[in-house]
C-alpha cells in the first residue's frame, strides 16, 4: 500500500508539472482529490487492512492528500500571476508622467439648467421629448399657421439646406409631431397631452451679449379640455421658482406669434444688473425669456386635434438665456466659447 501512495505522489507531481491552465488544474484536482479520485480510492481500499495497518496507512494517505491540496493551491496562485502578467502585457503602457489628480469633467451650464427644468416638469407629469435639428418647412412654419410668404417668417432668419429642409429655428417645430404622437391617447383615453421638448435652435442673427446664432430653447405644451391661461401662468411660475429657488420678478405682456392666440411675452427682470439696465438685457432691465400663449385652433387642427373640444397652451423658454440668468453669465457668447476654464465652474463637485 505504501508503494501505491508513493506511485500516486510521483504521478501527481509529474501531471502537475504539465499543467498550464486553470481548467487543466481543476481537472487534475478532481482526478486526485474528487469524490471518485485516486486518493479517495486509496481510502476505500483501507477496509481490507488490520486496525494497526489502517492507522499507519490512514496517516500516510492524509499526508498525501494535504500535500496534493497544498501543491494545487500553489499552482493556482502561480497561474493567476501568469494570467495577470499576460493581461498587463496586452494593455497599452501607462503614462507615468500623467498628473495623479486629473480634473473630472463638468456639465455645460445649459445642460445643468435643462436638467433642472426637466426635473421640475417631470414632477408635474410632463413627458420629455427629443426632436431632430433638421426639420421640414411644414414642421417649422406651415403646421404652425405660418404659410409660405407670410411676413412672420421674417421674425426668424432661417438657415435652409439645399434639399429644402432647414435647421430648426425654434423648438415649436416639434409641436405638430408631438400632437400627432399623443392625440390618440387624448381623444380615446382622455389623457392630457403634457410634454416638453428641449433642443438646439439656429438663426442667422447678428450676435451680441444676449443673442447667439445657435442657442437652446425648451418648448412645452399642454392640451386637454378646459385648459386656460391660468394653467399656463401656474406652470411658468412653478418652473421659475424651482429653477431659481427664489422669487423672481417677471412681467407678462402681449406678444404676437401666429401659432398662439392670445400670445404673450414673459420677461424676467435682469439678474445680471438687478433691473438697472446692462448689455446683457440691452439696457432695458428686462430679458425676453419665455414667449407663450394659448395654442391657435389652426395649429391644433394640423395636429389632428379638434379645437372645438380641446384647448391648450404652449411656451418657448429660452434655455440659453435662462442659464445666463441662473449662473450670472453676462455674455451669451461665452456659453459657446468652449472655454473650459469658465464653463466648468458650475457643476456641483459632489
Ligand atoms: C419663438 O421662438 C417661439 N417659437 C416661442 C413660442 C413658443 C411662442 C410657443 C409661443 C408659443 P422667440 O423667437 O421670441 O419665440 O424665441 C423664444 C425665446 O428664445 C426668446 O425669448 C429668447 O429667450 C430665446 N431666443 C430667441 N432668439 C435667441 C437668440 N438669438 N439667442 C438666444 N436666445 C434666443
Amino acid at each position: 500500500m505504501a508503494d501505491k501512495t508513493n506511485e500516486l505522489k510521483l504521478a501527481f507531481a509529474e501531471a502537475l508539472s504539465k499543467v498550464n491552465t486553470m481548467e487543466e488544474l481543476e481537472n487534475l484536482r478532481v482526478e486526485y482529490t474528487g469524490k471518485k479520485g485516486y486518493i479517495t480510492g486509496l481510502m476505500q481500499e483501507m477496509k481490507n487492512l488490520s486496525p494497526e495497518e489502517k492507522k499507519v496507512f490512514g496517516q500516510t494517505v492524509n499526508v498525501l492528500k494535504d500535500e496534493v491540496n497544498e501543491k494545487i493551491t500553489e499552482k493556482r496562485e502561480e497561474l493567476k500571476k501568469k494570467e495577470l502578467e499576460a493581461e498587463l502585457a496586452r494593455m497599452p503602457e501607462f503614462d507615468i508622467s500623467m498628473p495623479p489628480t486629473l480634473k473630472r469633467g463638468s456639465y455645460h451650464p445649459i445642460t445643468l439648467v435643462q436638467r433642472q427644468c426637466e426635473e421640475v416638469f417631470k414632477s408635474m407629469g410632463f413627458a420629455i421629448e427629443d426632436y431632430s435639428e433638421i426639420v421640414t418647412d411644414y414642421e417649422c412654419f406651415e403646421a404652425l399657421n405660418i404659410p409660405k410668404d407670410h411676413p412672420a417668417r421674417d421674425m426668424q432668419d432661417t438657415y435652409y439646406l439645399e434639399n429644402g429642409q432647414l435647421l430648426k429655428s425654434h423648438t415649436s417645430a416639434a409641436q405638430n409631431a408631438i400632437y400627432k404622437k399623443y392625440k390618440d391617447a387624448l381623444i380615446n383615453e382622455g389623457k392630457p397631452i403634457k410634454a416638453i421638448f428641449p433642443g438646439r435652435c439656429f438663426r442667422n442673427e447678428a450676435t451680441d451679449a444676449c443673442h447667439e446664432n445657435t442657442f437652446f430653447q425648451m418648448e412645452g405644451v399642454m392640451v386637454d379640455k378646459n385648459i386656460s391661461i391660468s394653467n399656463l401662468i401656474f406652470f411658468m411660475k412653478t418652473m421659475l421658482s424651482e429653477v431659481f429657488q427664489k422669487d423672481i420678478k417677471v412681467r407678462l405682456r402681449p406678444g404676437f406669434f401666429p401659432f398662439v392666440e392670445p400670445g404673450f411675452e414673459l420677461d424676467i427682470s435682469c439678474l445680471i444688473c438687478g433691473g438697472e439696465g446692462c448689455p446683457s438685457c440691452k439696457h432695458s432691465g428686462w430679458l425676453e425669456l419665455c414667449p407663450c400663449g394659448m395654442i391657435h385652433p389652426e395649429v391644433l387642427k394640423a395636429g389632428g386635434i379638434d379645437p372645438e373640444e380641446y384647448t391648450g397652451f404652449a411656451f418657448g423658454l429660452g434655455l440659453t438665456r435662462l442659464a445666463m440668468m441662473k449662473y450670472g453669465i453676462k455674455d451669451i457668447r461665452d456659453l459657446n466659447s468652449g472655454s473650459l476654464k469658465s464653463l466648468s465652474q458650475f457643476t456641483d463637485d459632489k
